[in-house]
C-alpha cells in the first residue's frame, strides 16, 4: 500500500515498513492481520516539518529500478523478521543516492549490524531526536547514531496530526494507548520498558474522531487499542473503561490474565464496548511468568477460572501460547493440547519461541551456544531456530503443528475467521494492487 500526501514543496520523507522476507509467510501474515500502518511510521511523519513531502510505503512486495530515487530520507522500521528485506531496500536507496535511517526494536538491539545498511540508526524512541535528524539531513551532516530518550509526554507531539487523519485509516491503524509494560517477559523485545499512558482525554478524542469512519453503511467492525497490556495499571484502565461507554463504541485489546480477576474492570470494560481480550497465557506453567504467576494463578486450572469469569461479562478471550519453551515435555505439550481443546477459548494463536534479538532470551540462548541460525528471515515464530532444552527441534514442529490442527476444531470461531479474512483481505489486496498498478 502507498499512501502519498500531497505538498507543493519536494523536499522528501520515504517512510517504509518492509514486507517480511519470506513471500508466502507475508501473504498468510497479511490476511491474519491486515498489514495496518505502524504507529512508528504515523509518528515521524507527525514529527517531520511541514515543508516535507511525506511518503508512507507498507508491505510493497514488488519494487522496480524507478522506485529507488535520490534526494530523500529515507526511514525504515525493522522488526527482525522483516529486517532482511529492510537491508535490502536500504542499499537499493542508498545506492540511488537517498539517505537511509533505521530504526524499530531489530535496530534497538543491533544498531552495529543495521549500520552497515544505513547512513544512521535511531537507538530507542524518535520523539525526542526526529527533529534532530532531519535538521542533520538538510545540513547534509547527518550522525551514526541518534539515542531516543523515552518521553513522559510522548504523544502530546503527534496528537494534533493523528486528529487531522482521515478517520477510515485512525480506525485501521488501531488506538495507542500506552509505550512499556509492568512485566519483563524473557522473550519480549520492546524499545522502552518505562511504563507510559496517554492522556484519557487524548483517547477520547481520537477515538470520537475513529468513530466517524463510514464503513460502507453497516456497523463499524470493533476498535482495536493498540497497548502491550491495557490492564497494566488498573486504575488507569478502569478510567479508561468508564469514559469510553458513552461513546457506544466496540473494541478489543491485549490484556493481562488478572483482569480475569477483577469483577469491577470486567463489568466496566464491558459496559464501555470491550468485545474480546487478547491474553498471553504463553504457558501452562503459569509461574514461569511474572505475568501469568499470580496469588490467584497457581495452576492451569486457575487459567480456566479467569477464563470464565471474562466469558460470563460476554468478553471472547484470543489465548495466545507458547511453543518449545524450556519447562516443556513431551507430558506437557499432551497437556497444553489438552488444556486448549477443554479452554473454550474464541479464538487460539500457537507460536514458537523465537529469541529476537533485544531480548533476555536472545542473550542467554546465545551465551549457552544453543542458537543455531542467525538468519533473520527464519525468525518468524513459525520456526525453530535453537536446540530446546528437553525435547528435539523435530518434536518442536510436531507438536506445534498438532496442536494448532487439533485445537483449531475446537474454536468454530477460528476456521470461520480464518477464511473470511483470508477471502475478503487477499481478493481486496490482489485486486487494489492489480488496479493500483494498472492505473500508474
Ligand atoms: C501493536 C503490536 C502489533 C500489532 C501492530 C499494529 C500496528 N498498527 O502497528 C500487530 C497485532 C499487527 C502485531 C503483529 C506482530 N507483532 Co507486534 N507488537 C505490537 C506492540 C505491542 C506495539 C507496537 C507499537 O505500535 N509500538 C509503538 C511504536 C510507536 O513503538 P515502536 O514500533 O517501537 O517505534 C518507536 C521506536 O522503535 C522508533 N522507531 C521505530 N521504527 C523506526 C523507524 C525509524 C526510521 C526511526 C528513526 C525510528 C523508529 O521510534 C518509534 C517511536 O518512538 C509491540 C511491543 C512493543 N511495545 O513494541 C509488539 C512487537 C513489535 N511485535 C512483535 C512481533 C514479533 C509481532 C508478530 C511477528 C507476532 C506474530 N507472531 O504474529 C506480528 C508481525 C506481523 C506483521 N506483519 O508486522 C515483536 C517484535 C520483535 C522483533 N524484534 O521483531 C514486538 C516488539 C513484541 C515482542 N514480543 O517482542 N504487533
Amino acid at each position: 500500500m502507498v499512501i502519498q500526501s500531497s505538498s507543493p514543496v519536494q523536499k522528501e520523507v520515504i517512510l517504509i515498513n518492509p514486507c517480511i522476507s519470506n513471500f508466502f509467510l507475508e501473504i498468510a501474515f497479511g490476511a491474519k492481520t491486515g498489514n495496518p500502518l505502524p504507529h512508528s511510521l504515523l509518528i515521524l511523519a507527525a514529527l517531520t516539518p511541514k515543508e516535507y513531502k511525506v511518503q508512507f510505503i507498507n508491505h510493497k512486495l514488488f519494487w522496480t529500478a524507478d522506485d529507488f530515487c535520490e534526494g530523500a530520507l529515507v526511514g525504515i522500521t525493522c522488526l527482525t523478521m522483516m529486517v532482511s528485506k529492510a537491508y535490502e531496500l536500504a542499499d537499493s536507496f542508498r545506492a540511488a543516492g537517498s539517505k537511509v535511517v533505521l530504526g524499530g526494536p531489530h535496530v534497538n538491539a543491533l544498531p552495529e549490524e543495521a549500520l552497515e545498511h544505513a547512513d544512521s540508526v535511531v537507538v530507542g524512541e524518535a520523539e525526542s531526536v526526529w527533529g534532530r535528524v532531519i535538521d542533520d539531513f538538510e545540513k547534509g551532516r547527518l550522525q551514526k547514531v541518534y539515542r531516543g530518550e523515552p518521553l513522559d509526554d510522548f504523544f502530546s507531539p503527534t496528537f494534533d496530526y493523528l486528529m487531522s487523519l482521515d478517520p477510515a485509516v485512525l480506525r485501521r491503524t488501531g488506538m495507542h494507548i500506552d509505550r512499556g509494560c509492568k512485566y519483563n517477559c524473557d522473550f519480549c523485545s520492546r524499545v522502552s520498558d518505562k511504563l507510559r499512558f496517554i492522556k484519557i482525554e487524548q483517547v477520547v478524542e481520537l477515538v470520537r474522531r475513529a468513530a466517524t469512519a463510514p464503513f460502507f453503511g453497516l456497523r463499524q467492525p470493533p476498535l482495536v487499542f493498540i497497548a502491550d497490556n491495557i490492564f497494566s495499571k488498573p486504575a488507569y484502565a478502569k478510567e479508561l473503561f468508564r469514559a469510553l461507554a458513552p461513546l457506544k463504541i466496540r473494541w478489543g485489546a491485549n490484556a493481562s490474565i488478572d483482569i480475569g480477576f477483577d469483577e469491577e474492570a470486567l463489568r466496566l470494560a464491558k459496559e464501555s464496548g470491550c468485545q474480546a481480550f487478547l491474553i498471553g497465557f504463553e504457558t501452562i506453567h503459569p509461574e514461569a511468568y511474572r505475568k501469568t504467576s499470580l496469588a490467584q494463578v497457581r495452576s492451569a486450572d486457575d487459567y480456566r477460572k479467569a477464563i470464565r469469569n471474562i466469558n460470563a461479562h460476554r468478553i471472547k478471550i484470543t489465548g495466545s501460547f507458547i511453543i518449545g519453551l524450556d519447562q516443556y515435555t513431551h507430558l506437557d505439550y499432551l497437556k497444553l493440547l489438552l488444556f486448549l481443546v477443554r479452554a473454550r477459548l474464541w479464538f487460539s494463536i500457537l507460536t514458537i519461541l523465537t529469541p529476537v534479538p533485544g531480548s533476555a532470551l536472545f542473550t542467554r540462548l546465545k551465551a549457552e551456544g544453543r542458537i543455531f541460525s542467525f538468519d533473520w528471515s527464519r525468525y518468524n515464530f513459525l520456526n525453530c531456530v535453537f536446540k530446546p532444552k528437553n525435547v528435539s527441534v523435530f518434536s518442536v514442529y510436531a507438536w506445534f503443528v498438532l496442536i494448532r490442527f487439533v485445537s483449531m476444531f475446537f474454536s468454530p470461531w477460528m476456521l470461520f475467521f480464518m477464511a473470511g479474512l483470508f477471502l475478503s483481505q487477499n481478493l481486496g489486496l490482489w485486486l487494489g494492487h492489480g488496479l493500483a498498478r494498472m492505473f500508474r
